[in-house]
């Protein structure tokens, strides 16, 4: 039905490089990592070879603090400057031990640099460990951390004066969406996060709910677990069918049966506005256009290889796992599953690679040449 089933069965690694991703159906483990000069890193994510292995994890996780704080606060400038570094750095099978190594190294601004100095010095960022102790930040990193909520959401309950989960339930005038009060209700099992064996044991019990409905199903495993990581906060699907325009009713039938199957917790169900006559779309658009769903399953231990992740004496036997599931046209596959690969970098590199080194246009749904 599709090499991530098969490959799981058969116990095949799913880790890929991201540079061959395109080409690549039978997925080998990467080989050992090569030094890297500085000065061949690539300024685009989607040219640099990226391993799941961070040597620099100390200067990122801290990039990703600031970059965070700077999106709470809608900074997008430095938010995206400090996510850009961070990629850079991942991707590089070294870790930094000076600052004159990262002379040639593109992305890296003055702010990045200061940052990976004070590291470099002290073994921690003052700027970093400011953010983590202010208020603001920590009450949104709490609120957007519940399934439903938003910063925008998160700054409103901020400007309320609320700063705890129990502030939030205990305030009569704030009515919770149903996306909202599932997160609160599952908000210990979808923090944690989800492993790859729980992946797997998804990722099957998706396959067999599809063949029952028809035949030809196709059915994908993206987002992180398709780029070979060992955890994610969720679980991506891509679910269709090989005869066009069949998979129009798929997803609504994939979720009756899992309603009938008693695992569906939550789903959130937006019905395609994909019209292919409307493409190419120039305006910049945060999601595609396919048919998708956001749900919330019911796993149980007994279907996990090794049993549930991080469950240990918690009695229950089962766990709420966070999956999305999206169904394009089998037409629009390829694109699709490019796209809901990820990682986030990625995709926004590989789409200003296609417009400033190549005048094309990439999206989710398709490829465009502009000169054409
Ligand atoms: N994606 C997209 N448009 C969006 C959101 C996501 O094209 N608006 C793509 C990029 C990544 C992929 O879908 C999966 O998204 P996430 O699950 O958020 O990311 P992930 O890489 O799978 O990370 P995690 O392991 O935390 O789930
Ligand atoms: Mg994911």
């Amino acid at each position: 039905i599709s090499w991530f089933t098969d490959s799981m069965r058969e116990g095949r690694p799913v880790a890929v490089e991201t540079r061959h991703l395109i080409q690549d159906t039978s997925p080998t483990l990467p080989e050992a990592p090569a030094p890297t000069p500085a000065s061949t890193v690539s300024q685009y994510a989607c040219q640099r070879r990226t391993t799941t292995e961070n040597y620099n994890k100390i200067f990122t996780d801290a990039f990703e603090v600031l970059a965070e704080s700077y999106e709470f606060n809608e900074i997008e400038g430095p938010c995206l400057a400090f996510r850009r570094a961070a990629s850079v750095l991942k991707s590089l099978p070294w870790a930094v031990q000076r600052l004159g190594a990262t002379e040639d190294l593109p992305c890296l601004g003055d702010h990045s640099k200061a940052v990976m100095e004070e590291i470099l010095q002290y073994g921690r960022s003052f700027e970093v460990e400011k953010v983590l102790s202010d208020e603001r930040y920590q009450t949104l990193k709490l609120f957007t951390s519940v399934f439903g909520v938003g910063p925008k959401t998160g700054e409103k309950w901020y400007r309320r004066g609320l700063r705890s989960f129990s502030d939030i339930l205990a305030e009569p005038s704030i009515q919770l969406n149903r996306m909202q009060q599932s997160g609160f209700l599952h908000y210990g099992d979808i923090s944690r996060a989800v492993s790859k064996a729980e992946a797997q044991a998804l990722g099957n019990i998706i396959d067999e709910a599809v063949r029952a409905i028809t035949p030809d199903a196709v059915l994908a495993l993206t987002g992180g677990f398709r780029r070979g990581k060992e955890f994610g906060h969720d679980v991506d699907f891509i679910v269709t069918t090989t005869e066009q325009g069949k998979e129009k009713r798929l997803l609504t039938s994939l979720i009756d049966q899992l309603k009938e199957q008693g695992i569906l917790l939550f789903c959130d169900h937006q019905a395609s506005t994909f019209d292919m006559s409307k493409l190419p779309s120039h305006r910049f658009e945060a999601m595609d256009h396919f048919a998708k769903c956001f749900l919330i399953l019911r796993l149980e231990g007994s279907q996990v290889v090794g049993g549930l992740h991080g469950a240990e004496g918690d009695g229950r036997g089962w766990r709420a796992v966070r999956v999305d599931l999206v169904s394009p046209p089998i037409d629009r596959y390829a694109f699709a599953l490019l796209g809901w690969t990820g990682s986030r970098q990625f995709e926004r590199d590989l789409r200003r690679f296609a417009r400033t080194e190549r005048r094309m246009l990439l999206d989710n749904h398709a490829l465009f040449d502009k000169t054409k």
